[in-house]
C-alpha cells in the first residue's frame, strides 16, 4: 500500500538559537514527511526528558537501530499505534530513553508521510473535511525572563491576541503592526534601546514590568482603532524562573521587588485589572495548582492558561481541571512526546472546558506543523510568535489555510 512506511532518516540540523536539533524523515510508497523538534528555554519539570543520554547523536542512534527496523512496513496512518509503539521501545514513563523529541519528531513526520501519501494537508488529513476554523494568533512582541540575555523585564513575554478580527490575515495583520509600533515606543521610553530582540523576536528591552505593559498596551490601543479589531495584552510570566523555593518568593530583579504567594496574587489580579488583560500565562510556579485556581475564580475575561504548570500533560490537566486550577492550556506536542498524547490532552482540554492553545518554542525551526495541528485540534488560539523567519512561517501557512478553506473559513470562537 501506498501509505506504508518505506525508509525513516534521522538527522541532526540547528534551530533559531542556533542549537542543534533532530530532525526525521518518513517516506512512504507514495508520501513523504518531514518534522524537526523545538527546544524550550522555561523548560517545566514535568515535562518528558527530550534526548537520551549522549544528546542528538544517541537519539539519531535510537531511530536507527530501535525505531525504524519496527516501524518499516507499518502503514503511516495507523498513528495511534505507531504513537503507542513509540511508547513501548522507549519503555519508561518519561521518554528518557530514546528521547521525547525523538518521539516527537517521527511522530509528526509519520502524520505528515501519511497525510501526502492521500494527497492532503495535514490540517485535513487529521481532521477532516469540515473542519475550518482559524485561530487567533497570540503574538510575543516585547520579551524579558529567560528568553533574553542583559537587562530586561522578569516577565517572560508581553503579548498581543486581535480579539474580534474577522478573518485570520486581519488578525495577522494586526500582530504585525502592534509589534513595530512596540519597537518605535520603545526608542521614546528607552534611550539604551537599540532594536535588539529576544529569542522569540520580541523586542528587548531595559525597563520594568509596568513600563513594558504600558507601552504594548498604548500600541493595542491604536492598532485597535486604526484596524477596527480589538487587541488586548497578555503575559507570560513564566513564574517558575522567578520563584525561589527556599524563599518561597518570586523574585523580580528587575523591578526590585520580591512577592510572596498571596502579593504575587494581587500584582497579577491588578494588572489583569488595570491593563485590562485578555491573557495571563503560568502567573505561579508548576506546582502551585491552588493559586491558579484562586486567580482565575477573580479574574473576569481573562484566559488563565497552564505551561508549566500542566506540560501537556492529561493527568496533571485533569487534576487542575478538578480545582478549576486555569480555564486555558498550552499545548506543546514536545513537552509529551507524542501527536497522539497531545490530542488526547487537547480532548481532556474540551471537556473540561479549557481552551486549548498550541504553541511554539523558544527554539524554534521552520517547521510549521503547529499551524496545522491548530487547525485540525480545534485550538481557538495559536501562540507563535510574530517575527522572525521561524516564527512567521507558521503565521504564513495559517494564511495558506485560510486561503485554502476559501468561503468557508471562519475564526474560531471562545
Ligand atoms: C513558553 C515558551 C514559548 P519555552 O514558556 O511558553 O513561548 O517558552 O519554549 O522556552 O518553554
Ligand atoms: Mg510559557
Amino acid at each position: 500500500m501506498s501509505s506504508v512506511i518505506e525508509d525513516i532518516t534521522a538527522r541532526k540540523i540547528f534551530n533559531s538559537r542556533g542549537e542543534e536539533t533532530l530532525e526525521v524523515d518518513v517516506a512512504t510508497g507514495a508520501g513523504f514527511g518531514r518534522a524537526s523538534a523545538p527546544a524550550g528555554a522555561s523548560r517545566g519539570k514535568a515535562e518528558v526528558v527530550p534526548y537520551p543520554e549522549g544528546g542528538i547523536d544517541q537519539a539519531i542512534k535510537k531511530v536507527e537501530e530501535l525505531i525504524t527496523p519496527e516501524l518499516i512496513g507499518m502503514n503511516a496512518d495507523n498513528q495511534e499505534e505507531i504513537d503507542l509503539l513509540l511508547h513501548e521501545i522507549d519503555g519508561t514513563k518519561d521518554f528518557r530513553k530514546v528521547g521525547g523529541n525523538t518521539a516527537f519528531a517521527v511522530s509528526l513526520a509519520t502524520a505528515e508521510a501519511a497525510a501526502t501519501s492521500y494527497g492532503l494537508p495535514l490540517f485535513h488529513y487529521l481532521a477532516g473535511y469540515l473542519v475550518n476554523e482559524l485561530p487567533y494568533p497570540l503574538g510575543n512582541v516585547l520579551g524579558g525572563g529567560k528568553h533574553v540575555h542583559g537587562k530586561a523585564p522578569d516577565i517572560q513575554e508581553f503579548l498581543v491576541l486581535p480579539l474580534k478580527a474577522n478573518t485570520f490575515s486581519d488578525a495577522a495583520k494586526a500582530n504585525v503592526l502592534v509589534h513595530q509600533k512596540v519597537g518605535s515606543f520603545l526608542k521614546k521610553v528607552d534611550k539604551t534601546f537599540t532594536g535588539g530582540r529576544g529569542d522569540e523576536g520580541a523586542w528587548a528591552s531595559n525597563i520594568k514590568s509596568e513600563e513594558a505593559l504600558e507601552v504594548v498596551v498604548k500600541a493595542c490601543e491604536e492598532v485597535s482603532s486604526e484596524l477596527g479589531v480589538e487587541c488586548r495584552a497578555g503575559l507570560d510570566i513564566a513564574a517558575s524562573t522567578l520563584w525561589r523555593q527556599k524563599e518561597k518568593r518570586y523574585v523580580y530583579v528587575q523591578d526590585g521587588a520580591k512577592r510572596d504567594s498571596g502579593e504575587q496574587l494581587d500584582f497579577v489580579l491588578r494588572l489583569t485589572e488595570d491593563y485590562n488583560l485578555a491573557y495571563v500565562e503560568d502567573p505561579f510556579h508548576e506546582e502551585d495548582y491552588e493559586s491558579f485556581a484562586e486567580v482565575t475564580k477573580k479574574v473576569k475575561k481573562c484566559l488563565i492558561c497552564g505551561d508549566d504548570l500542566f506540560v501537556t500533560n492529561r493527568e496533571r490537566l485533569a487534576r487542575g481541571a478538578k480545582i478549576c486550577a486555569g480555564n486555558a492550556v498550552i499545548i506543546k506536542a514536545n513537552q509529551v512526546g507524542t501527536l497522539t498524547d497531545a490530542w488526547e490532552t487537547t480532548e481532556v482540554a474540551k471537556k473540561t472546558r479549557y481552551v486549548p492553545v498550541m504553541s511554539h518554542r523558544s527554539g524554534e525551526t521552520n517547521d510549521v506543523h503547529i499551524a496545522h495541528l491548530a487547525v485540525a485540534f480545534r485550538c481557538p488560539v495559536i501562540k507563535t510568535g510574530v517575527l522572525p523567519g521561524e516564527r512567521v512561517v507558521k503565521i504564513n501557512e495559517l494564511l495558506r489555510i485560510e486561503e485554502a478553506l476559501g468561503d468557508r473559513a471562519k475564526m474560531s470562537i471562545f
